[in-house]
């Protein structure tokens, strides 16, 4: 999940919201022209999905893999004993002049430190292989054709089984992002939601994972055309590269220029036309800290960025958003994420609430999701209907926050790869690592 979008507001998910709320009181409308459009209706790509024969084809909401996926064991149970693999381990650099990341690795001061932070480590262990088997999952069966709608869910519903989800102790950290081509960050589909995967779409899965409030952060980018392939991997090495600059005392802005140059170095030709690949400017990396996703620190993916250092014991998304585009991205299409304000004060809130139905969904989203991101499908899901009024109402008192889709200029494409890291005392340690990426 990427921190967005400095300086980049504009009224278009604002408007949509609106449209959004409008449609929702007009619900039983709303019902009856869907079963009108059922036939011959289009997809929000424009394209209409097709079968062999070339005729539009009503996707089917086949919810058979809820058998498979309950046979399956939880990641708790796959490893009795509790302790679960630990990431991908890196030594910290040593300056010429400096011998103190040398000692890291032997100092008993440090060890005895990291010794006593390894329940927390084995938390978001745990969160990590989930994540990288809900990965693995995805991959056996996505594919184009499939509506992004399914697809989020069949994927969530196997996260919230190897996380073996319980309440806040353990299950989703945010929404799964699926955002498509120039949108690069925060779209999951909204109830209703039509879009079709496409051949030709290049697809970022960005999801998350929780155990006791340790999150683990990580995206990939899925494409079905090889034309694609120096694109990813531009911004998979500009990850890597940002993932090999952090460690204890580095400068923000130096991981930022690292990547930038990394990514920069790249270029892609799409139809003839060449595009150096660029990092999204006001798109970065961010500190992560128990139930909450987005912490004080931002990493930047280019130069130019705060100096202020990483430390000892902090957790880092290290994401990076490579584009044909502008490299630049603003508020478009409707909202599906949202987060409670990490410092809203939930109690006062409800005292001060007038209207009935947002004190009863600040209840239902504090109970539910506390600090961490949800989205519209799971208020779905927990049975909260005809809500968007309340929503709305939490986002203008400030109460809860909105993340609309963050989208470059139509046409472009852009990718993102990421991972969660941790700044163990001894050593750094990429949590999210896996046999993929
Ligand atoms: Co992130």
């Amino acid at each position: 999940m990427g921190k967005g979008k400095k300086g980049a507001k504009t009224a278009a998910g604002g408007e949509e919201d609106l449209d959004a709320i409008l449609a929702e009181i007009n619900a039983a409308e709303q019902k009856s022209q869907a079963k009108a459009a059922k036939k011959g209706k289009t997809t929000a790509n424009g394209d209409k999905p097709a079968n062999a024969n070339g005729k539009a084809k009503e996707p089917v909401d086949d919810k058979s893999y809820l058998d498979e996926i309950a046979k399956m064991k939880p990641i708790d149970q796959q490893f009795p004993k509790h302790v679960y693999p630990v990431g991908q381990i890196h030594s910290y650099k040593i300056d010429a002049d400096d011998r103190t990341a040398v000692n890291r690795e032997t100092s008993e001061e440090k060890r005895a430190l990291d010794s006593s932070f390894e329940s927390t480590y084995n938390d978001i262990r745990r969160a990590a292989e989930s994540h990288r088997q809900t990965r693995e999952y995805v991959r056996s069966w996505i594919k184009p054709g499939m509506t992004m709608f399914d697809i989020c869910e069949r994927l969530e519903a196997h996260s919230r089984r190897m996380i073996n989800e319980s309440g806040l102790e353990a299950g989703l950290a945010f929404p799964t992002g699926c955002s498509l081509n120039n949108c690069a960050a925060h779209y999951t589909p909204n109830a209703g939601d039509k879009t079709i995967l496409r051949e030709s779409d290049v697809c970022k899965i960005d999801f998350g994972t929780h155990v006791n409030g340790r999150i683990i952060d990580s995206a990939f980018t899925l494409t079905f055309d090889n034309k694609f392939d120096p694109l990813l991997k531009a911004v998979e090495e500009a990850t890597e590269a940002g993932v090999r600059a952090a460690g204890i005392d580095v400068r923000l802005c130096d991981v930022g220029e690292i990547i930038e140059e990394v990514m920069t170095s790249h270029e892609i030709t799409l139809d003839g036309k060449t595009y150096t690949v660029r990092p999204i400017r006001n798109l970065s990396g961010h500190s992560i800290e128990p139930y909450r996703i987005h912490a004080g620190k931002s990493v930047p993916i280019v130069k130019g960025g705060e100096q202020t250092r990483m430390e000892e014991g902090e957790f880092f998304a290290i994401e990076t958003f490579g584009s044909t585009g502008k490299a630049v991205v603003h508020d478009d299409m409707e909202t599906s994420h949202y987060m409670l304000n990490f410092d809203a004060d939930v109690t006062r809130c409800q005292g001060q609430l007038r209207v009935a139905k947002s004190k009863q969904l600040l209840n239902t989203i504090h109970k539910n999701f506390g600090t961490l991101a949800f989205c519209r499908r799971w208020l779905d899901r927990l049975g909260e209907t005809k809500y968007l009024m309340g929503l709305k109402d939490l986002c203008d008192k400030g109460i809860v926050e909105p993340y609309p889709p963050l989208c470059d200029i139509k046409g472009c494409y852009t990718a993102q790869y990421e991972h969660t890291i941790v700044l163990r005392p001894t050593c750094k340690e990429v949590l999210s690592r896996g046999p993929d990426y």
